[in-house]
């Protein structure tokens, strides 16, 4: 039996995870927010937390660098998921991709004549499906972060962004002008992993499973 790796990202994702983890016996053994170490030990036997930037999770994992993972269904979606089971909706980091626009911009009309819309984001590959699907022409300009500045700027008609609590878009007065879809993390987990390792992987997953399953503070 060797040692199996989940990569996880530091921010909420992990914050989330922790009530998950301690009802798998796998706290971490030192206080991972505290800590600058990027491998951390936990309480159960042979499993380790690697911390990484929440977009390389699916990467580490497709490449087996980590048999598990716990990823927002936004960076899986982007990802494309090649080589990555998803077996868990861990229901945490919940939240919901959106498409906003300044609250004078009729994005139902410019959407029903056809115009060519600019939209801004971080997610090109969730925004080019979603537009296609709608059969709408969009010109996709890829942002790494602060999303919400471009429409204030002129640079784009609308935004595909997260959205929790609203707080950043009001801040920024931008509207919600459509749902994209629900996200929220998964598990995810390495398929040649599964193949060659089913023993030590199958209990670990039962156990996300089943601490998912009782339910996280809303
Ligand atoms: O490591 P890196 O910097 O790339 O990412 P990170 O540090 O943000 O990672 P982490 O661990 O915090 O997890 C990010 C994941 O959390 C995302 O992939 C989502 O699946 C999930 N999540 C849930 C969110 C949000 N809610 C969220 N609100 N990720 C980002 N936001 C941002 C959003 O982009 C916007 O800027 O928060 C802002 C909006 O929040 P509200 O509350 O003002 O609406
Ligand atoms: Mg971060």
């Amino acid at each position: 039996m060797g040692t199996i790796s989940i990569a996880l990202s530091k921010g909420r994702i992990l914050e989330e995870t922790l009530p998950l983890l301690a009802r798998i016996g796998a706290s971490p053994k030192e206080d991972p927010q505290g800590s600058r170490k990027l491998i951390l030990g936990t309480e159960r036997r042979g499993l380790r937390l690697i911390v990484v930037r929440a977009s390389d999770v699916p990467t580490y994992v497709g490449h087996g660098a980590a048999e598990l993972g716990i990823a927002g269904g936004d960076v899986l979606a982007e990802h494309g998921g090649a080589g990555l089971y998803q077996p868990v909706d861990l229901g945490i980091a919940r939240c919901r991709m959106m498409v906003a626009a300044r609250p004078n911009y009729d994005y139902a009309a410019a959407v029903r004549q056809g115009a060519r819309l600019r939209i801004a984001t971080k997610y090109v590959q969730i925004a080019r499906e979603h537009f296609a699907a709608k059969g709408v022409h969009v010109d996709l300009i890829k942002l790494y972060g602060s999303m919400e500045l471009a429409p204030l700027l002129g640079l784009a008609d609308a935004i595909v962004d997260l959205v929790s609590s609203g707080k950043t878009l009001r801040a920024n007065k931008l509207v919600p002008v459509e749902a994209i879809m629900p996200v929220s993390a998964r598990l995810i987990v390495n398929q040649a992993a599964l193949k060659t390792r089913r023993a030590e992987l199958q209990p670990l997953i039962d156990a996300f499973q089943k601490a998912a399953r009782q339910g996280t503070p809303a």
